[in-house]
């Protein structure tokens, strides 16, 4: 039996791929529109067996404090309802997909899903005791979100060929994936979950 393939209790959580991570965005991911066709792939896998899938995204307001502008580290990036801040065309999200808005406050930046969100509440609702983690960027929403599952008890799977980092400093995207596998995450991609 595949320790992978998604059982009762699995969900999949879709982390941030919105327009402005894009390539052509205002803060794209380098390679970043690569984690959609794999996404794509298991989050028809999940929706098709009756598994929750979560979509998360930044969802700023124009005055963020997160922004350069306001003595942040990034420019403007996912302000709600901006074009930039929608998900691609090519994500085929699930009908059934619930999606989760965060980092919504003005004075405060929320890089993981569970910040403020009630996610955790909303997992532990339908029975969620693994979380299957793919999305952008590997070194900071994807890295917070599987901590924060991690600590909230969760299992977690990084789905590898489904993140990508936007490194900051060279090999950032390579430590948050140590650090999440140190702290207990396992790895996997989708040929692993088919299986
Ligand atoms: C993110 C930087 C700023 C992310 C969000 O989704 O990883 N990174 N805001
Ligand atoms: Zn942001």
């Amino acid at each position: 039996m595949n320790e992978f393939a998604p059982r009762p209790g699995d969900a999949l959580i879709i982390v941030d791929v919105q327009n402005d991570f894009l390539p052509g965005g205002s803060l794209a991911v380098p390679d970043g529109d690569a984690v959609i066709a794999p996404i794509n792939g298991y989050a028809a896998l999940f929706a098709n067996n009756a598994h929750p899938v979560f979509a998360t995204r930044d969802w700023h307001p124009g005055d963020h404090c997160s922004f350069k502008s306001r003595g942040g580290p990034w420019p403007s990036h996912c302000v709600a309802e901006s074009r930039g801040a929608a998900f691609p065309a090519g994500l085929a999200l699930p009908q059934a997909a619930t999606v989760i808005s965060k980092a919504t406050d003005p004075e405060r930046d929320a890089y993981s899903g569970f910040q403020a969100t009630g996610l955790g509440r909303q997992l532990r609702a339908r029975g969620v005791k693994r979380v299957f983690v793919a999305g952008l960027a590997t070194d900071y929403c994807v890295l917070a979100t599987v901590k924060d599952a991690l600590a909230e008890g969760f299992e977690a799977v990084v789905l590898a060929d489904a993140v990508r980092a936007v490194n900051v400093a060279p090999g950032d995207g390579e430590r948050a994936i140590g650090e999440m596998r140190a702290l207990g995450a396992t790895l996997a991609q989708l040929k692993d979950v088919v299986a």
